[in-house]
């Protein structure tokens, strides 16, 4: 066994619940509210007024008990709830690796995408059950729902990485993802 500065956990087994969309044994859970998604949409009027009404949730991630630390490799179940801000897809806040790793999701139910912007470049995955988004260094990323149920992805990530929300505040992330006339998604430039 090498000498690492902080010890990996045990190797453990975790039971992945593709229809509960739960991990067990589970670790911490967070719930997004539109309150906590100020200045995310291009409508922010609209999402105070629902922030400021019903509130409702907008995501919830539920992880394992692999912890956020270097070398380790935790989890994530995503769950968004289908819905739009006029007209905007429902998505998370997305964030940027300050420590430039790559990450992977695997989409388990309902339709979905994955907006990545590199500061220059947008780049739009399209996500049903069964595909592997990928996730290369050194592009931010937010998940949206395009569908008309919850759309659930596992991630699995790199613990050391870290979160940077307020790089996506700063530099957008290229587009958004809009309804389109025939309910699909229709991407528009960030500013517009
Ligand atoms: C972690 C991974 C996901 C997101 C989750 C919520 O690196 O990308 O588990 O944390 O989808 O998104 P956000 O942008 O609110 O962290
Ligand atoms: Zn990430």
């Amino acid at each position: 066994m090498p000498e690492f500065h902080t010890p990996p956990i045990m190797p453990m087994a975790i039971r992945f619940d593709h229809e509960q969309l739960t991990l067990a044994p589970a670790g911490p859970t967070l719930t997004r509210r539109m309150s906590d998604l100020e200045g995310l949409f291009r409508d922010e009027a609209a999402r105070a007024a629902a922030a400021a009404g019903e509130n409702p949730v907008v995501y919830t991630v539920t992880s394992s008990p692999v912890p956020e630390a270097n070398r380790e490799l935790p989890q994530s179940i995503t769950t968004i709830m289908p819905g739009t801000t006029s007209g905007e897809f429902w998505m998370t806040k997305g964030h940027q690796h300050p420590d430039h790793q790559g990450e992977i999701y695997l989409a388990i139910t309902g339709r979905g995408g994955i907006l990545m912007f590199d500061g220059e470049q947008t780049s739009w995955l399209e996500m049903l059950p069964g595909t592997i988004g990928y996730i290369p260094p050194g592009w931010a990323h937010r998940s949206v729902n395009t569908g008309t149920e919850p759309y659930a992805f596992l991630a699995v990530y790199p613990g050391g990485a870290g979160h940077d929300y307020d790089w996506v505040v700063e530099h957008g992330m290229g587009k958004r993802a809009f309804r389109g006339p025939d309910g699909s998604a229709l991407l528009r430039p960030f500013a517009e």
